[in-house]
């Protein structure tokens, strides 16, 4: 989108610049609303439409076998909950555990208010909804950590809400599932 406005704005300058130099009338207006105006404008426009659409269709959770990790929100933390190494159910504290390569799902719910769940490095945002279950897909190509939080203003405690994903090799050992320790207090007005 960035690319797709700068391009625009680019050609909005220069219209104008060639506007002031050549002063009133001139021959090849028509052309250049037709061609640029619209054209260009369009294409641009048409080309961040299939973008979206493609990018979009990659986040909606289908049947298949992909990891379904169950998260909930509160205020004001995440609570994760997949199935483990050994094929029980392991639950975790403000530390999301994804293997790399492999598209996973999580099953947003709320405990209270409405949160969102984000995580900048992964895509977009989903709502955590209070009696309502949304679903989002995501990947992470490569392992490592990332930082993910709660997108959605839910109280005092929103600033701290945050949670962070462990990125694992699936040929690798299995993480150890430990939770994160409790944010450290805030001054969150109690
Ligand atoms: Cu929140």
């Amino acid at each position: 989108m960035l690319i797709g406005a700068a391009l625009i704005t680019a050609l909005v300058l220069v219209l104008v610049a060639l506007a002031l130099r050549r002063g009133a009338g001139g021959t090849s207006e028509r052309r250049w609303t037709i061609h640029w105006g619209l054209g260009f404008t369009m294409t641009v426009l048409a080309l961040l439409l299939g973008f979206g659409l493609w990018t979009g269709e990659r986040m909606i959770s289908r049947a298949d076998d992909a990891l379904r990790v169950e998260a909930e929100a509160r205020q004001w933390g995440w609570r994760f909950t997949q199935p483990g190494p050994g094929g029980e159910s392991v639950t975790t504290e403000g530390i999301l555990y994804v293997p790399a390569g492999a598209p996973f799902d999580i099953v947003l719910r709320s405990a209270d208010v409405i949160h969102s769940f984000w995580v900048p490095q992964l895509g977009g945002k989903m709502d955590a909804i209070p009696g309502h279950e949304n679903i989002h897909r995501l990947q992470a190509d490569a392992p490592g950590r990332h930082e993910g939080l709660c997108a959605e203003f839910c109280g005092l405690g929103h600033a701290a809400m945050r949670f962070e994903v462990v990125v694992y090799d699936p040929d690798g050992p299995p993480p150890d599932f430990a939770s994160a320790p409790p944010p450290a207090a805030t001054g969150e007005g109690s």
